[in-house]
């Protein structure tokens, strides 16, 4: 064979082996990229990688945005759409009747179902047994057969319970001075309850609340139990631009601090001194007392218009206890219920009205400055309903 023949055959087998590895490899490299592609997500993935332009940058302007917006407080309407969501998120226990009573023909089991619902729901067994016997009753004459009718009476009975008719506002009425007391006195709010329920932070809540009513307000922190309740308070007065009276040395009488707020409040002529309390267990006799004296220390300078017992919406009929020896040790005026975003429990609402005989009027929704709201029995209702 001619040489020149084997030279061309050789480069012949180089180019087509050649051709074939580069092939090959081109194939391996796609499968490694659709195997990549199904690797589990890890923390790294989500981190953008060097220069790459981030969204961070391009969010930075919203989060500045965000907090701008975090010192106008959020309006009342749009806090109560959140408390809808929020509790129908929970799953109201009126969403859980409606449904076993939209079933038709209801059995001894359903109506134990309904029963054991209600129950559990913390209305007690009074008022569970009196909605009961109504529903039944209506049940009968009615019928179950058309869900909005059967809405509608489960609708008018919760509000019914719930009370609209009761007076809800806080009073903010300017009070009279106590005699030879200086100054022109704040209307007086005095925070109770037992420890963890939310005080200190509805404090907050509600000052924010009356500065965006474009009211003046002094907080007071006479929880000197622990000197981070002071601080914690203060956060609240410099996030929300009010000023607190706390005294620096822990252990103070919590009555001189709640005295001096009245008073500074008085000198400066604000509308409203917020004060907030240590929790203390209803329980514990000489705590209570301490409650009744910072009420009537305050009441050297005006009258307190406003006792606020807060009760944590979780604890249930527990909570009653507590409702019934603070209203005994300092006449409260109303009842914060507080963590209701967390429960399914709405029936507490009625019993803590029905035995103090004393309204809900606020209600909190959530850890956050805004979630706080006045109590409103329809919004409420409807809320339980899903
Ligand atoms: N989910 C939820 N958490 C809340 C609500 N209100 C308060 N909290 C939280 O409950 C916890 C206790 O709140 P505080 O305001 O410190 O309670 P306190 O009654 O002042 O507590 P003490 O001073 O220790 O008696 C905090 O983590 C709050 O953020 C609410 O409406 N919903
Ligand atoms: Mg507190």
């Amino acid at each position: 064979m001619e040489p020149i023949l084997i030279v061309l055959g050789i480069i012949l087998v180089i180019v087509i082996a050649g051709g074939l590895w580069l092939y090959a490899g081109r194939r391996r490299g796609r499968v490694s990229d659709e195997i990549s592609a199904h690797k589990p997500m890890s923390v790294e993935d989500l981190l953008p990688s060097e220069g790459e332009d981030t969204e961070e940058e391009a969010d930075e302007e919203g989060v500045a945005e965000s907090a701008a917006t975090l010192e106008s407080p959020e309006s009342i309407p749009g806090r109560m759409q959140r408390l809808r969501a929020r509790l129908a998120g929970a799953g109201g226990f009126g969403k859980a009747v409606l449904s076993v009573l939209s079933r038709g023909d209801l059995t001894e089991e359903d109506w134990e179902e309904i029963e054991d619902t209600l129950l559990t729901s913390d209305l007690g067994i009074e008022v569970t047994t009196s909605l009961m016997d109504e529903l039944r009753t209506q049940a009968k004459v009615l019928g179950t057969s058309d869900p909005e009718a059967v809405r509608a009476v489960l609708r008018a009975e919760l509000l019914k319970l719930v009370d609209p008719s009761l007076d809800r506002s806080l009073n903010l009425e300017r009070p009279t001075p106590t005699e030879g007391a200086q100054g022109k006195p704040a209307a007086a709010i005095l925070m109770v309850g037992v420890n963890g329920t939310g005080k200190t932070t509805t404090c907050g809540k509600l000052a924010r609340v009356l500065v965006a009513q474009d009211k003046t307000v002094v907080l007071g922190a006479a929880d000197t139990f622990r000197a981070a309740a002071a601080e914690q308070l203060s956060t609240w007065g410099e996030r929300v631009g009010v000023d607190v009276v706390r005294s620096e040395k822990e252990g103070a009488d919590p009555a001189s601090v709640a005295y001096d707020a009245a008073r500074e409040a008085a000198v400066q002529e604000a509308d409203v001194v917020v004060v907030d309390t240590a929790g203390r267990l209803q329980n514990k006799a000489g705590l209570m007392d301490e409650l009744g004296k910072i009420k009537r220390v305050m009441e050297k300078i005006a009258p307190v218009g406003e006792i606020l017992l807060v009760l944590d919406a979780t604890t249930g009929q527990n909570g009653m206890r507590q409702a019934q020896v603070f209203s005994e040790a300092v006449g409260v005026t109303g009842i914060v219920l507080t963590k209701l975003d967390g429960t399914a429990k709405g029936g507490i609402v009625v019993t803590v009205q029905k035995e103090l005989g004393v309204p809900v009027k606020l209600v909190g929704l959530g850890e956050g400055a805004d979630d706080l709201a006045p109590f409103d029995p329809e919004g409420f209702v409807d809320a339980l309903l899903g």
